[in-house]
């Protein structure tokens, strides 16, 4: 690969408003964070990475385990791929989450693309922080679409305000279990808000925001990119059932995660 990749050091400018906004709804729409030119240069990387992850995937839809049938998962990419590290560690995307989360700095968790092929399932409804070891529930997901990204090819929904629930995230069931939905407390249950999004539009997420995607019903790939970041200081729980995860190894538990996988961003 030998693209021509722009900085991504001009801010994306995020208002009070939009702050208070998803501190109150745990989500919030982002217009072309990515220019149309940054766009298009970006999701050739992306794409090209994504087929070196997966060339030797030769399997069907339907031969996949019903997780990959939701989400052709490309993860750390940043680590391996110059061109990437570029988007994920850039002071753009980084300073957005620094932003809504109201932090003085973010460090990095880690990326992922994720790909819904043509007739992919949707992806169940989950929360993001009972995949991650955190003691402090503080994070966010930036998911930004490489291209057109309508609900009916799987964009990303959002239960409004049910970053405020107070789950057991070290139980097990949490992630596993695919009614999450009906698991929902009666005072957060509220109609889920989903966006068509424009290559180059994002949203952001808090880590413990319920959120989940319908099938792909288009014959395109649903492309994703998403970097996820969490202020600095936010500590290491070693007794999650996630303790073991790699971009925290090493991190004696109570202490602040800060290993090389986590570089501050902004
Ligand atoms: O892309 C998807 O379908 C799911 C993404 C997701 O759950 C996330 O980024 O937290």
């Amino acid at each position: 690969m030998n693209h021509h990749l722009p900085d991504l050091t001009v801010p994306y400018p995020i208002s009070s408003h939009q702050v208070a906004e998803f501190q109150q709804h745990g989500f919030l729409f982002l217009s072309q964070v990515l220019s149309a030119e940054e766009l298009d240069a970006y999701r050739r990387v992306i794409d090209a990475v994504v087929q070196v992850r997966t060339k030797h995937d030769t399997r069907t839809l339907a031969e996949k385990t019903p997780y990959e049938q939701a989400l052709t998962q490309c993860g750390h990419l940043w680590s391996e791929f110059q061109e990437v590290e570029k988007l994920t560690c850039s002071p753009r995307l980084g300073g957005i989450a620094r932003d809504l989360l109201r932090a003085e700095q973010v460090r990095l968790w880690h990326d992922q693309a994720l790909y819904k092929q043509p007739g992919g399932r949707g992806t169940d409804p989950h929360i993001d922080m009972a995949y991650w070891p955190m003691l402090d529930r503080v994070a966010g997901t930036i998911w930004i679409a490489l291209e057109s990204v309508t609900l009916t090819m799987g964009a990303m929904q959002f239960v409004p305000g049910s970053h405020r629930i107070n789950w057991d995230i070290n139980d097990f069931t949490i992630r596993e279990d695919t009614n999450l939905m009906d698991a929902i407390p009666a005072a957060f249950r509220q109609k889920p808000v989903g966006f068509d999004l424009n290559p180059g539009d994002a949203t952001f997420h808090h880590g413990m925001t319920v959120h989940y995607t319908g099938p792909n019903h288009s014959d395109r790939i649903r492309k994703g990119m998403t970097v996820i970041y969490y202020p600095d200081g936010v500590r290491f729980n070693a007794h999650s059932p996630m303790g073991d995860h790699h971009c925290a190894a090493g991190t004696p538990h109570g202490e602040p995660i800060r290993t090389p996988k986590n570089p501050v961003i902004a």
